[in-house]
């Protein structure tokens, strides 16, 4: 029998404290696979497996017929991941106009394709790619928080990664763009399922701000020597240095630093370049890719627009260093497009865009990115940091102009990415997947997700867990659920207003779910991050980098 906690036990630091000792019923296996899942997941298979096994039969059949009419082929799959775009921001005229940053590319495609109106991610970069890579909420797998610097960690080869699990179904796989997973050698991406990649091994903390010209724009303090001087430093490490900028490899290869040579210093150029760089390497990716028989799953995740200093000329009516360079992007995105049409790609290609995560408020007012809807951003579990635009085509089979109220959080891509490319069997079945098939909710339309839930964390912390239209707070150890702050994000979409009528029925049903959670951690423990020296499997290291890898190396 299941052993019941005092409703008091349970608010939570899930990872760094085990909070449910006892061992509880073990948590059933989900009525329609044999994949490890989250407790809440099998709470809901137990009310609806029956009737999702049903629906699967007739799924089955459909992308059965497809891959009949392709050749007997699943289809390609593009992902196109941008960071830092609110919800609300992209695919919209109105917002164009409210905006002044005009997304027409992006716009159209929401019109050809499904709009997710309820996209979760992760509050910030390195957990939301991880989450999408693995099916995994990214704690799972140790993966707490962005870094910047030189840490010596990054995905463990322990995880399995999309990439890996279409590999296995006879795909190529190439990634272009921010990686943000690590800075050890099993993190690349080319170690990680890709066939080929080009990404900075770090993000643009270090490539778009840790320059003179962000500093003479007065986004970054501090950093660069020309800003200040001062005779009383003493510790010339304090400022990070010699950081590996932007690699190119291939599976089983070392990898290559490009455009820095030994003793030059990174520059806006740089950045600029490196970015049309990517964009030049998806198109010809596109292309190389298009030419082989096996299908294909391409990755672009531009850094844009992240940026930190104004252009020449701007080319928005917005003009702020984000908005500028989103709407650069558009006309890139536009550019993909178009050339999915020209090598006749079209109805064979899945295409997927989506953010990461909201806007960088901290930079709001300049950036040309403000808060819409939902209030808050980047690194925050408010709405505004985890609900961003997500937008999914796939000519006859999605249907075109439609849209989805339904939840679906970005570790369901992963899922549903397999279940696409006739390649379920190779998910992992020893650790939990919190990712969510949600092929039905794709082909069958709205009403048709899998959840109705997101938990959502800040690191290694659960700060709020959203069941249908209403999310909780974490409330203060030892403060009831029934006055923990709940919200109705239809009512109050900023999260401003916790009402003790949503509390008082709701907050025991949430404890209940944040105990269902716990207790799949309990049974299967989250899997350490990888850890290893920095920089390994690089061929062209300059010295600044091999000397701080060496500083980095003496204290460690
Ligand atoms: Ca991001």
């Amino acid at each position: 029998m299941k052993k019941r906690s005092k409703l008091d036990i349970g608010w939570l630091r899930i990872g760094a404290v085990v909070l449910f000792a006892s061992g509880l019923a073990s948590s059933k296996a989900s009525a329609t696979d044999d994949i490890v899942r989250d407790g809440e997941y099998n709470f809901l298979a137990a009310q609806h497996g029956d009737v999702w096994a049903e629906q699967d039969k007739s799924i089955d059949a459909k992308l059965a017929e497809y891959r009949e009419q392709n050749g007997g082929k699943p289809p390609n799959i593009l992902y196109i991941l941008i960071d830092d775009v609110s919800f609300g921001q992209m695919g919209n005229r109105a917002m164009n106009y409210v905006t002044g940053i005009d997304t027409q590319h992006v716009n159209k495609l929401a019109q050809e394709g499904m709009s997710l109106m309820r996209m979760y991610t992760e509050p910030s970069c390195t957990p939301t790619r991880t989450a999408f890579l693995t099916g995994r909420h990214p704690v799972r797998a140790g993966v707490e928080e962005v870094k910047v610097a030189l840490v010596g960690e990054g995905l463990a080869s322990e995880e399995v990664t999309l990439p890996e699990v279409l590999k296995q179904a006879g795909y190529n796989t190439s990634h272009v763009g921010k990686w943000h997973q690590g800075d050890i050698e099993q993190s690349y991406p080319h170690n990680q399922g890709f066939d080929w990649a080009a990404f900075p091994v770090h993000q643009q903390v270090q490539l778009s701000l840790m320059t003179r010209e962000a500093m003479q724009a007065n986004n970054m303090l501090g950093f660069h020597p020309s800003g200040q001087s001062n005779e009383f430093h003493i510790d010339q490490r304090f400022r990070p240095y010699g950081l590996v900028t932007g690699l190119e490899g291939e599976a089983g290869g070392t990898a290559k630093e490009i455009d820095l040579q030994p003793g030059e210093e990174w520059t806006q150029a740089h950045y600029e370049r490196m970015n049309e760089r990517y964009q030049a390497q998806v198109l010809e990716q596109l292309e190389n890719l298009s030419q082989k028989d096996d299908p294909f799953f391409l990755q672009y995740w531009p850094l844009y627009p992240l940026n930190f200093a104004y252009p020449e000329q701007a080319i928005s009516r917005n003009g702020g260093f984000h908005a500028d360079k989103l709407q650069l992007l558009d006309t890139w995105i536009g550019e993909l497009l178009a050339k999915v049409d020209e090598l006749g790609l079209r109805e064979d290609t899945v295409v997927m865009l989506m953010a990461d995560n909201g806007l960088m408020y901290h930079y709001e007012g300049t950036s040309g990115l403000s808060q819409l809807i939902y209030r808050g951003g980047k690194t925050q579990h408010l709405e505004g940091g985890v609900r961003t635009d997500a937008f999914i085509r796939w000519p006859g089979v999605i249907e075109a102009g439609s849209a989805a109220g339904d939840i679906v959080h970005v570790s369901d891509m992963f899922t549903t990415f397999a279940r696409i490319a006739n390649a379920t069997d190779y998910i992992p079945r020893d650790r939990v997947i919190d990712g969510v098939d949600q092929t039905a909710l794709l082909l069958e339309g709205e009403g048709n997700s899998r959840r109705d839930y997101v938990y959502v964390y800040e690191g290694p912390v659960l700060r709020s867990i959203v069941k249908q239209e209403f999310k909780m707070h974490m409330p203060a150890p030892g403060v009831p659920g029934a006055a923990a702050p709940v919200f109705n994000i239809l009512r109050d979409p900023r999260e401003e207003n916790p009402q003790i009528g949503n509390a008082l029925w709701s907050g025991a049903s949430f404890q209940d779910m944040a105990k269902r959670h716990a207790l799949t951690i309990e049974k299967h423990p989250h899997l350490p991050l990888g850890k290893g020296k920095p920089y390994e499997g690089i061929e062209n290291l300059r010295p600044e980098s091999i000397e701080t890898r060496e500083v980095f190396d003496s204290w460690h």
